[in-house]
């Protein structure tokens, strides 16, 4: 089914440094009704899992360490063209090549800790989506 949702997780990170409201105001500016969203710290069993497509990466170990180190906003996001929109709005996975505006280039520090996470597809919002808000029903 092709969605107008998407997953987005603003890192610890972000979420250390008190950028959880400026973030959340860009969202709500570019468009984006947030349907879903909680506070929440990843386990490593959760942050292995979340991330499996990655285990095979030298950054595997760095990336669960990161993401588990201390709490986490995961929200789910409707919009038009949802995914698409938002990896635009949130820019290049390393902050260094992030356009102007973007998430990642106000708020990020580097390829590893680069504040917040955005489903790359349709299929990775639902399934991402259904890790963090299992039995919501929100695709
Ligand atoms: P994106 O989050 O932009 O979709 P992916 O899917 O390539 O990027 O990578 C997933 C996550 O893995 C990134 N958000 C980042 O935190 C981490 N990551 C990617 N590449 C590196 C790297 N070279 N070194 C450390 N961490 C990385």
């Amino acid at each position: 089914m092709a969605t107008n949702r998407t997953f987005t997780m603003i890192k610890p990170d972000a979420v250390e440094k008190g950028h959880i409201g400026a973030i959340l105001e860009k969202i709500n500016a570019a468009g984006f009704r947030i349907v879903a969203m909680k506070f929440t710290q990843m386990s490593k069993r959760d942050a292995s899992e979340f991330y499996a497509i990655h285990k095979e990466r030298p950054f595997f170990g760095e990336l669960v360490e990161f993401m588990t180190r201390g709490p986490i906003v995961a929200a789910i996001l409707e919009k038009d063209n949802a995914v698409e929109d938002f990896r635009t709005l949130i820019g290049a996975t390393n902050p260094a090549d992030a356009v102007e505006g973007t998430i990642r280039q106000l708020y990020a520090e580097s390829i590893g800790e680069n504040a917040i996470h955005g489903s790359d597809s349709d299929e990775n919002a639902e399934i991402e989506g259904n890790f963090h808000f299992a039995g919501r029903e929100m695709f």
